[in-house]
């Protein structure tokens, strides 16, 4: 095999065992990498209905075909596992150096299941492997940890580590790489908490082999130049994602106030340009030539690191107008290993909460204080309230009652990232149809709705959510490339299969990636449904009602709200288009018609399927 390394890692924690073995071509054809691969993996060894904190539970690390070539933005890694956070399936994608050394070690994917009896770290250089004492690493910060992991093994090791969020097991707990990158939001660091991993070290010393080393030598030089020729690059490179703040104000999507509003009054004072006069230095993931990490000067005088996301979770959705302290919660949140996203949406319930008297603590709207403190009561589980928010904010809802879970926003389980969507339905079905629960990644077509229109709820949005769900979802997790060159400077899609021929020596046209896309999306539906059994019902791919039932109260688009019919109706039309049936069961014929008649098979052991 060329491009893919054909091997997988094995590590049983339990043991203190580890076997590589190689994979079958098929598997590569199939399933790409990255994305395809974990669900691939988590659908074969994986029973259904297991405890997601269990040693059962599988833990995949995995990259794809084009990871750590010398080409534009490659330095990613999918990391995989049934989620302890929505029960269903789970992933994140970050960018980090342990890709790299991963896939130089001579693996496509490590798969760690088990539980060490104490703390360890994974210490995986080229064949060996050694599971060290971390019992000295327990109970440290991320970066504390990735700093004493560096002195021992050198800056160029890749490290992926837990904080104190992942050894409480808080359910949004992520996995931390190069102090300001972070993946997993659906509770991946909480897995490798629960299976006593504080850590795994890579170093590798074998150059990945191409198909065609000579092109793709030159592909690489040619898309690396291609990406810095674009306009909009200078631009990118001040502001990164950060420019959004600006855009989904102007466009009444900034997330404001636990997502009652879509603007914010101080939103010019967490803006992009606001950012720039913080600014210190970027920072980004190895292998990538426009590096988008913000670093800034947080209230406390230390560096944090600042995307958009994190910015309109922890500044607007918290009514906290001032930058350099959503900069110091940021900063808390990567060193406890906490997913920004999932932070700020507890926080935003708890203010709100708070304010309607369903609490009895007082925790003001913007109260950055009284923030901070909670912060470190979610990654401690401590005291009543720090222990309810680190269960996520439907658990909390639940405990709560009292009407919250109107405003508890998540779909399945998972808190929505940063757009409002009183005013935009194909984002509330891309949040409501998400392949991990309510997340941007998979199908970011608000952009795309705001330029052509809001109002309809028609066939035009389902194609739109679906075909970038098979993108981004789907042939960017599997080949496991950062997908902001396409997405933000323009960079042309035509040069992936290119890259990919010369890596692997494979023809694959468009069809074919596509087709590769709704596999694995089919199969991560196919996940979730064996996970719910006889529960799936279509409210799962609902967003919350307060976006149907409250009407955005301020702003040019004051007075909209979603159409609950309208969205059901949407939904039914998204269902027969990816050939599901009325409750969103795959049917059959579709997946036998990707190749999946055995997870047919079995799926239709645990739910009722149409034919
Ligand atoms: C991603 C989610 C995002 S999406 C952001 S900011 W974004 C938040 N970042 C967090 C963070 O930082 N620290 C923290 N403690 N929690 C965080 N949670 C949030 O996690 C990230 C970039 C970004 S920045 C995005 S959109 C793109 N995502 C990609 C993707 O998903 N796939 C892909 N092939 N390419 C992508 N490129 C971009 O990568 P999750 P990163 Mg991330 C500090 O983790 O679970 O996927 O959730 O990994 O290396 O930081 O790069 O405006
Ligand atoms: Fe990482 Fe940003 Fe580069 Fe993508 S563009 S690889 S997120 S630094």
């Amino acid at each position: 095999m060329f491009g893919w390394n054909g091997k997988l890692l094995h590590v049983n924690l339990t043991k203190g065992k580890a076997v590589a073995d190689k994979y079958e071509a098929e598997m590569a054809k199939n399933y790409l990498g990255g994305r395809g691969f974990a669900a691939k993996i988590l659908w074969d060894t994986l029973r259904a209905g297991i405890d997601p904190l269990s040693p059962d539970n599988r833990l995949i690390f995995a990259a794809g075909p084009l990871t750590a070539f010398s080409l534009p933005s490659s330095g990613k890694l999918v990391v995989a596992a049934k989620s302890p956070l929505t029960w269903g399936y789970g992933d994140g994608n970050i960018g980090t150096l342990a890709t790299v050394q991963m896939r130089r070690a001579g693996y496509d994917a490590v798969i760690v299941e088990g539980r060490a009896k104490d703390p360890i770290v994974l210490f995986i250089r080229d064949e060996s492997v050694d599971f060290l004492d971390a019992r000295n690493l327990w109970g440290l910060g991320s970066f504390e940890t990735e700093s004493r992991l560096a002195q021992l093994y050198g800056h160029g090791a890749g490290v992926l580590c837990i904080g104190q969020a992942g050894e409480n097991l808080v359910k949004y707990a992520v996995i931390v790489s190069q102090e300001g990158r972070a993946g997993g939001r659906a509770g991946m660091g909480a897995v490798m908490g629960s299976k006593n991993l504080k850590a795994v070290v890579f170093l590798g010393s074998n150059e990945l082999s191409a198909a065609y080393p000579k092109e793709m030598k030159e592909l690489g030089s040619e898309t690396l130049r291609e990406v810095l020729a674009k306009p909009n690059y200078a631009f990118w490179k001040r502001q990164g994602t950060m420019s959004t703040i600006e855009w989904s104000q102007e466009n009444s999507v900034l997330p404001t106030h636990n997502y009652s509003e879509g603007v914010f009054e101080k939103a010019e004072a967490i803006s992009g340009f606001a950012m720039e006069k913080l600014k210190v230095s970027n920072r980004g993931c190895p292998q990538c030539n426009m590096t988008c990490g913000n670093v800034v000067k947080d209230s406390y005088r230390k560096e944090s690191e600042l995307d958009y996301e994190n910015v309109a979770m922890l500044g607007s959705n918290i009514g906290l107008g001032n930058l350099k302290s959503v900069a110091a919660l940021n900063r808390f949140a990567d060193d406890y290993g906490l997913d920004t996203i999932s932070l700020g949406n507890v926080l935003g319930f708890a203010m709100e909460a708070s304010e309607k008297g369903l609490i009895d603590e007082k925790i003001p709207w913007g109260g950055f204080k009284v923030a901070e403190g909670l912060t470190k009561d979610i990654a401690y589980r401590r005291g009543h309230l720090g222990n309810l928010l680190a269960d996520g904010v439907y658990s909390a809802s639940e405990e709560i009652g009292r009407g919250s879970s109107h405003w508890a926003m998540h779909v399945k389980g998972l808190e929505i990232s940063a757009y409002d969507c009183h005013t935009t339905p194909a984002m509330a079905l891309a949040y409501g149809t998400c392949s991990i629960g309510a997340h941007h990644k998979d199908a970011w077509v608000v952009s795309w709705e705001v330029k052509t229109g809001r109002k309809g709820y028609n066939a035009a949005k389902v194609e739109k959510v679906i075909e970038l769900q098979r993108m981004r979802g789907g042939v960017f997790e599997c080949l496991t490339v950062c997908r902001f060159p396409w997405i933000e400077l323009g960079f042309e899609l035509e040069w992936y299969p290119k890259l990919l021929h010369a890596a692997t020596g494979i023809e694959m046209s468009w069809e074919d990636l596509n087709t590769i896309g709704d596999r694995v999306f089919n199969l991560i539906r196919a996940f979730w449904v064996r996970e719910f059994g006889k529960k799936w019902n279509t409210e799962m791919d609902v967003p919350p009602a307060r976006w149907f039932e409250e009407r955005l109260t301020k702003g040019p688009l004051k007075r909209t709200k979603l159409d609950r019919t309208k969205y059901d109706e949407m939904l039914q039309m998204y269902y027969r288009r990816r050939g599901w049936d009325e409750r969103g069961v795959p049917r059959r014929t579709t997946l036998a018609k990707l190749g999946l008649r055995d997870v047919a098979q079995d799926l239709g052991r645990h739910a009722k399927m149409s034919e």
